[in-house]
């Protein structure tokens, strides 16, 4: 399969899929030149809109649908549009969308439109009780809806413990329990939390959390969900070290066993996917930097087919 840029006339990164109305929609980023300094915060990635993206199926005409939502448009939003993710509930299609707050601290924001390419609305504050980035959301087959983030570094995670923020707040090293992804339902409106965020535990093969310092591991950012013959797929970005991996679970809140890997690492330092069905098939979108020649906040959506063995392991993408 072709290994080409999904999208080449903007730099796109950070893909959602979801099938709506048997068309596929993808949600992205949109990266964009910046004078804004590179450093561990991220400061490099300072987007201010989104577009949304859909094909028939993959290998078919990708569809720009324009401008879906802009910062200016986010009434408490001040800098840095990342990684988006979308879901319909009853015709409306619910955005979900990090961004930095005027005290700097990121928060997850919800937007609500009458079609899958939008345009959204934002809602006037964010969700309350959220933080970080990276929302993915998730609507099970009784209807339920979830949204899994976080992300450390730029994103903050590592601020977060117990739903407290301590500004001061660093990332675990050594042989405690590495930091989980988060997660919680959504109240049926789609537009809050219905409950505490919950930290997600990753286990070992031995069912011990997996550690601070198991880097080829342990979570970082990007979480996605995916249910598979019945079970829970969390996948995500090993960050530091650029995989992309999976753990599986038999509920949606795990904990997750870890699996194996999905995806080695790209051109550029981030990492980031979404996995889909499409007409009996899977896929896995995901980013490099090789659009730009590599340079890490100027990336490109590509998407792969991915393959389950028979007891349900994800084989390894080339
Ligand atoms: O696009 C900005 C950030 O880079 C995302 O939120 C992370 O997941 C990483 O891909």
């Amino acid at each position: 399969m072709s290994d080409k840029p999904l999208i080449t006339h903007l730099f796109t990164a950070d893909p959602s899929a979801h099938v709506f109305n048997g068309r596929i929609y993808v949600y992205p980023s949109h990266d964009r030149e910046t004078d804004q300094p590179t450093n561990d915060n991220g400061d490099q990635y300072d987007m201010v809109d989104y577009h949304v993206f859909s094909m028939d199926e993959v290998g078919g005409e990708v569809t720009d649908h324009g401008v879906a939502l802009k910062l200016e448009d986010i009434a408490w939003a001040k800098t840095q549009l990342w990684a988006p993710d979308a879901a319909e509930k009853d015709g409306k299609y619910y955005f979900y969308f990090p961004a930095r707050d005027a005290e700097g601290i990121f928060r997850l924001g919800v937007a609500v439109g009458d079609k899958p390419e939008g345009p959204f609305v934002a809602e006037p504050e964010p969700i309350k009780g959220s933080y970080s980035i990276d929302p993915a959301s998730f609507v099970d087959e009784d209807g339920e809806a979830y949204v899994y983030f976080g992300g450390i570094w730029g994103g903050q995670l590592q601020q977060w413990s117990g739903n407290q923020h301590d500004p001061k707040g660093e990332e675990p090293t050594g042989d405690v329990p590495a930091i989980g992804p988060r997660v919680a339902k959504l109240t049926p409106d789609m537009k809050q939390f219905a409950e505490e965020v919950r930290e997600i535990q990753i286990l070992d093969e031995n069912g011990a959390p997996l550690k601070a310092s198991d880097h080829d591991r342990r979570y970082f950012e990007g979480p996605w969900m995916h249910k598979y013959n019945g079970r829970y797929y969390l996948s995500y970005s090993t960050g530091d070290t650029h995989y992309l991996v999976y753990a599986t679970a038999d509920n949606p809140y795990g904990p997750f066993t870890y699996g194996g890997r999905i995806l080695e690492p790209v051109i550029g330092w981030t990492t980031h996917h979404s996995i889909v069905e499409h007409n009996g098939r899977w896929w896995l979108f995901h980013h490099d930097s090789s659009l730009s020649n590599g340079v890490n906040h100027l990336r490109c959506v590509k998407v792969k087919e991915l393959f389950y063995d028979e007891a349900g392991n994800i084989k390894p993408v080339s």
